[in-house]
């Protein structure tokens, strides 16, 4: 097809997927109430779609998922763990209850792990195999979507996860022996790939759709693939001790050994499903970035079509386009991450550029076609309606449906090429897109803006500001939201109630979150954050340079979905943010009441952010906003400020020649932040979701006083990464796993923090949960709080007792 897209939205645009699975889980609606919802979703999609002009057979992927693709795809080979053996029926297969069993949990057991989806902000559940995992079509629901829209009159394009994806974003499971990674299933996998490629030829799919974005990684998989050591991959079987060792390979000049490795997976793959005899066209994508030295070895493994993302990639050489061939290309000229319109003159020429260089290596370059550089699944579906946004902005955007509208016009060869000045231009130049004042107090900045005093001597100042016992215990910010809380907001927001009504509320709710803590004998307060509907988008309504969509809703993952702001202009800040709050919290209590803001990189990485100007350059506008937010603070009285950045490790680029520099621009924004601080005030971090051996140099080089990290699922294990010689700074090492009812007991609290004592030493060691409560109820916080409590005082004697 001349115009096609990598995926679609599947929430629905008024979020008809979350009601419905909701409801269902909830127990209000039958099976047969969300397979109809479901299916009209399903249905509403192809006729949109239809009408936006993918109308060719194929055009349109069917992306569908009742929760993530990942599982889809690993469901659909049986990849499923042996504690969850009982979803299979006797034939084998996983229903709709199985499905949500693995996504998320029963009574007795915790659902498959979730993680970050390459650097973006949707999560994907983690599957577990193992060497004994027995492989095999455990769920046709690919097949059924195909045949259901065919019934209904249209050919779709049935999309899975790729099986190099699919095993190396997958884990070994649990009891699995040394050495074994799930790549050494790689045969297996491919075989039940094979299966539904004959089953989907069978059902008349002209063409399948098989992602692969791991190739535009720097793949950890020197150790993994004993699929390529068999053929004998000399110097990549001397790797066998995992990613640190892969790292090097790549740095001591091994990459041609990585790039071998990836080629012969890729035949095992690829090209092992193309040699079928009977299966539909396979078209491989590669979003997330440019897969560079990969395309020579894509290209030969028989796949007709292959699409690039030419948003984040270059367009390929002569050189890698030689074995062309007959193979079609799909121009990924279309960002699908971003709410932004496509400058349509540049990508139409680059789209000419590209068959230039098709024709030049002998291939037709009649086969190029147009699509989006990504799924589409990262932006809201339609602009339509988004009614009160400023004329002038909205003309600068595309969501989803303008996006699918852009590549069907580039591929009509609508748009003239490189007319720049021309209708199909948009240049964002309106009102607030260039602020001069902001960027006159960036550029005073110092070169000393970043630097706090050396640690001794904050410490010291801290020591006698705060007067905090040994092992203080606190909170990450967010206490849980209740029903009032959320109505008053609503309320608020819809004009029913007025702002002394909503400030009132939001008063009484701090005045009892304080007064809890204060029961419960929690060190260092917080407010509870309650006028916070989520952490970025609450500052993002209260900074300039920002617009907060009505609809624009995006899968975070499952039913859970965010509204991620606009960062369109110049970021400043008109008036104190959270002051007000704090300082009342403050003057309810004796003890020290922590500030809480949200760190420069996560508010730019949970936003849509404009792309005119070097992300760096966004954040330190962000950094300077909170600096001041910081100083206004510190005059109200508070002498503890937390900064978080959950999102530090999701934004890391993908190529690790590209890692230092953002660490190096993330780093110094979260300084800049926090530098302006005095030495007595206390600045305090927090970070989830990472894999912090990743970016445990930066988060030392973040400097705050005290870090706190998820840590609970993991048993600890972060505690073990830190070297207590290097790291003298307070560390908090999350000893309740909050993502998760259950009350942890006094004596597994006291074992966590026993063993982080004994690894760092009582002096850094704070005792926290490891994440906000704001998703807890008040039951099981108050009694996890109170056993995190007697924990603390429990390890406190021990310490006093050996001192
Ligand atoms: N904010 C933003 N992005 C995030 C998080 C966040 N990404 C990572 C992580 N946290 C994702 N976690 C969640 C958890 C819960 C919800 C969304 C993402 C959630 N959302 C509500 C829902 O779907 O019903 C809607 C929230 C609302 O009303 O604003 O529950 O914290 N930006
Ligand atoms: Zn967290």
């Amino acid at each position: 097809p001349a115009a096609t897209i990598v995926g679609y939205p599947r929430i629905g645009p008024d979020r008809e997927l979350k009601k419905a699975e909701e409801a269902y889980w909830a127990g209000r609606i039958d099976r047969t109430e969300l397979d109809r919802r479901t299916a009209a979703l399903r249905t509403a999609t192809r006729e949109r779609l239809t009408g936006l002009g993918l109308d060719a057979p194929a055009a349109i992927p069917e992306t569908f998922s009742l929760y993530d693709q990942v599982l889809d795809a690993a469901v659909t080979i049986g990849a499923i763990p042996g504690r969850f053996a009982d979803v299979l029926d006797a034939d084998g297969r996983i229903g709709t209850d199985g499905y949500f069993t693995l996504a998320r949990g029963d009574a007795q057991r915790p659902p498959l792990e979730m993680t970050k989806w390459f650097d973006t902000n949707y999560h994907y559940l983690v599957p577990e195999i193992g060497p004994d995992t027995d492989l095999h079509l455990a769920s046709t629901q690919v097949i059924d979507l195909f045949t259901e829209a065919l019934a209904a009159g249209t050919t779709t394009r049935p999309v899975l996860v790729g099986p190099l994806t699919l095993l190396l974003l997958a884990k070994a499971e649990d009891g699995a022996p040394e050495g074994f990674t799930p790549l050494d299933r790689l045969d297996d996998a491919v075989a039940v790939y094979a299966e539904v490629l004959e089953r989907l030829a069978d059902a008349g799919a002209p063409w399948v759709q098989v992602d692969e974005p791991i190739l535009a990684t720097d793949i950890d998989l020197v150790a993994g693939p004993s699929a390529a050591r068999d053929e004998g991959a000399g110097s990549a079987a001397a790797q066998s001790d995992g990613g640190a060792s892969s790292a090097a390979a790549r740095s001591d000049g091994g990459a041609g050994d990585v790039d071998d490795v990836i080629a012969r997976a890729l035949q095992r793959s690829v090209g092992r499903l193309a040699s079928l005899a009977q299966r539909p066209q396979i078209l491989v994508t590669t979003p997330y970035g440019g897969i560079g030295d990969h395309l020579p070895a894509l290209l030969s493994t028989g796949a007709e079509a292959v699409h690039l993302d030419l948003t984040r990639g270059d367009l390929p050489t002569a050189e890698q386009l030689t074995g062309i061939g007959e193979t079609a290309l799909v121009a990924g000229l279309v960002e699908g991450r971003t709410v932004w319109r496509t400058e349509l003159p540049t990508a139409a020429a680059r789209l000419d550029a590209l068959r230039d260089l098709v024709r030049t290596a002998g291939g037709d370059e009649r086969t190029v076609s147009v699509a989006t550089s990504v799924s589409l699944q990262h932006v809201p579906h339609s602009l339509d309606r988004e009614n009160a946004l400023d004329a002038a902005l909205r003309a600068t955007l595309a969501f989803a449906d303008e996006k699918v509208a852009e590549v069907v016009l580039l591929a009509s060869g609508g748009v003239v090429p490189g007319d720049v000045d021309g209708p199909r231009s948009v240049p964002r130049d309106f009102a607030g897109v260039h602020d001069e004042s902001v960027r006159e107090r960036v550029a005073a900045l110092g070169p000393d803006a970043s630097t706090r005093s050396p640690f001794s001597a904050r410490r010291a100042a801290q020591e006698q500001a705060l007067d905090l016992p040994v092992l203080p215990t606190t909170t990450i910010g967010s206490f849980p939201q209740t029903a009032e809380v959320r109505r008053a907001r609503a309320d608020h927001r819809a004009g029913r109630l007025d702002a002394s009504g909503y400030r009132q509320a939001m008063r009484e709710e701090i005045a009892r979150v304080i007064a809890l803590q204060e029961k419960l004998g929690l060190d260092v307060l917080v407010h509870g954050e309650a006028e916070r509907n989520d952490m970025v988008q609450y500052f993002a309504e209260h900074l300039d340079g920002f617009v907060v969509t009505e609809h624009g809703w995006v899968q975070s993952y499952g039913s859970r979905c965010t509204r991620p702001s606009i960062l369109f202009g110049d970021v400043s800040r008109p008036e104190p943010i959270t002051v007000e709050w704090s300082a009342y919290a403050q003057s309810l209590t004796s003890k020290p009441v922590k500030g809480m803001l949200t760190g420069p990189v996560t508010i730019l990485a949970w936003s849509f952010v404009r792309d005119d100007q070097p992300l760096a350059q966004t954040a330190t506008q962000v950094a300077l906003a909170l600096r001041e937010e910081i100083a206004d603070l510190e005059a109200a009285g508070i002498g503890i400020v937390q900064v978080d950045e959950p999102a530090l490790r999701e934004l890391l680029p993908l190529r690790r020649a590209d890692q230092d520099a953002y660490l190096r621009w993330s780093v110094e924004s979260f300084r800049i932040a926090t530098a302006g601080a005095a030495d007595g005030t206390q600045i305090h971090t927090h970070l989830c979701y990472s894999e912090f051996n990743e970016v445990i140099d930066a988060i030392d080089g973040l400097d705050a006083d005290v870090t706190s990290i998820e840590s609970a699922r993991s048993r600890g294990e972060v505690v073990d990464a830190i070297d207590p010689e290097r790291f003298e700074r307070g560390i908090g090492p999350g000893v309740w796993d909050i993502h998760s009812p259950r009350v942890p007991s006094t004596e597994e609290i006291v074992e966590l923090l026993q063993h982080a004592q004994e690894a760092i030493g009582p002096r850094a060691l704070w005792a926290n949960p490891d994440c906000g409560l704001k998703t807890r109820g008040y039951r099981e916080t108050e009694a996890s709080l109170r056993n995190l409590v007697e924990a603390t005082r429990q390890v406190r004697a021990q310490v006093a007792a050996l001192a």
